[in-house]
């Protein structure tokens, strides 16, 4: 069972895996349905739907098993809300504070986005935020009418294009009052990608849009660059961990992207703080029993499976000084409660902390002590 759940989630197409794995007899539908109510996240909404559609599995078996009804129902429905497509940044107009994130594609950058929007718009952390006339506009509202609310249950976006870049300036009112002018800005993850495939020469895989990406990039934080004050986030995804993109796990792109900002001077202005933000943390508790202790697992998890980036990142902070020269404990990250991979019902309590640190004045040091990631 392990080693169908493996292929299923590395096939071009897992109902076609199904299928023949069904037919073979080396699963039943019960295991199937079993299978996916243990995890969620086993497959993506289509494949569900395609199962269902052709008997291999039942919707109201899955309720059953204690998947939530609404999930069940939104299977087959198309999403109202799709971002828009083009998005081009030259430069960021200040004075603002810029927040970068930084990731593969599928990492969890956009959702992350969202919820910490919606976190921003409630009353928890912030008195109010306001978006400004922007080039990123339409895409907060778009994303914003996903990442509606707390409990909302919302169908997540599409993956963002190559040569895709938004910067959502805002003005958060905090709890005392006090406005803090913010951009955030997502990046096309391909721009991590573009990145390593030109230091090793895989320029075949290198599109066009892939080199506009770059471009865009040099001239925003290299050769346009704003003296506004900057925070990075590096997102690590928590997750299938082997998972290849092209041919090269995680760590060897985020080594290799954080080597390349370095170079470019990027880190060093970094003025307000690097953070490691890890994504899909939700998924831990699936993979862990009981009385496994959740965030050993997640600190074995990310020195496993990330030792090139976190030890780069700790010279980094050792040679610059930066934290005191101690990297600070990642910061675990989910959007609320995934299912099929396309729904969620969104959660802020997460978001909300990462508004925190946005708000509050950038510490100078991390204090120094144990990694303890997950509470
Ligand atoms: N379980 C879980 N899945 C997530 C979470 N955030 C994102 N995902 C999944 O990851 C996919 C890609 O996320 P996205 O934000 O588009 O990645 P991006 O390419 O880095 O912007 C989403 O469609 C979800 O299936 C999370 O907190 N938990
Ligand atoms: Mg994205």
């Amino acid at each position: 069972m392990k080693e169908f759940c493996r292929q299923v989630d590395q096939v071009d197409d897992p109902f076609v895996y199904i299928q023949s794995e069904m037919e073979k007899g080396n699963i039943t539908s019960e295991e199937l349905q079993n299978m996916l109510c243990d995890n969620r996240n086993l497959l993506d909404s289509g494949t569900v739907k395609q199962c269902i559609d052709h008997g291999m599995m039942d919707g109201d078996a899955l309720v059953a098993g204690g998947i939530n009804q609404v999930f069940v129902d939104r299977l087959g429905s198309i999403p109202e809300d799709v971002l828009p497509q083009a998005g081009r940044i030259e430069s960021i107009p200040g004075p603002t504070t810029e927040v970068y994130f930084w990731g593969i594609p599928s990492s969890g950058k956009t959702c992350a986005l969202g919820t910490i929007l919606a976190a921003a718009r409630g009353i928890t952390v912030t008195k109010s935020m306001k978006v400004e006339k922007c080039q990123g506009a339409l895409y907060q509202m778009k994303l914003s009418q996903i990442f509606k609310r707390e409990n909302f249950y919302c169908t997540l976006p599409g993956r963002t294009p190559v040569d895709t870049n938004f910067a959502i300036q805002t003005v958060m009112e905090d709890l005392d009052r006090k406005d803090h002018h913010i951009t955030l800005i997502d990046m096309a993850g391909e721009l991590f990608c573009a990145i390593l495939w030109e230091d090793v020469g895989l320029e075949d895989n290198i599109k066009d849009s892939h080199r506009r990406a770059l471009e865009e990039f040099k001239k925003m934080l290299v050769t346009n660059k704003s003296n506004n004050p900057k925070y990075h986030f590096f997102i690590i995804e928590y997750g299938e961990g082997e998972k290849k993109y092209k041919g090269f796990d995680q760590d060897t792109y985020l080594e290799k992207g954080m080597q390349y900002l370095n170079d470019n001077g990027v880190l060093a202005d970094a003025n307000n703080g690097l953070f490691v933000i890890v994504t899909k943390t939700d998924l831990v508790r699936r993979d862990i029993s009981e009385d496994e202790d959740a965030n050993q697992y997640l600190i074995d998890f990310l020195n496993e499976r990330y030792p090139n980036f976190f030890a780069q990142l700790q010279t980094y902070c050792e040679r610059s000084g930066m934290w005191g020269g101690n990297f600070p404990p990642p910061i675990p990250f989910d959007i609320g409660e995934v299912c099929f991979k396309n729904y969620c019902q969104v959660k802020t309590e997460r978001a909300q902390q990462v508004v925190q640190t946005l708000l509050s004045p950038p510490p100078q040091a991390a204090r120094k002590r144990g990694w303890r990631i997950i509470r």
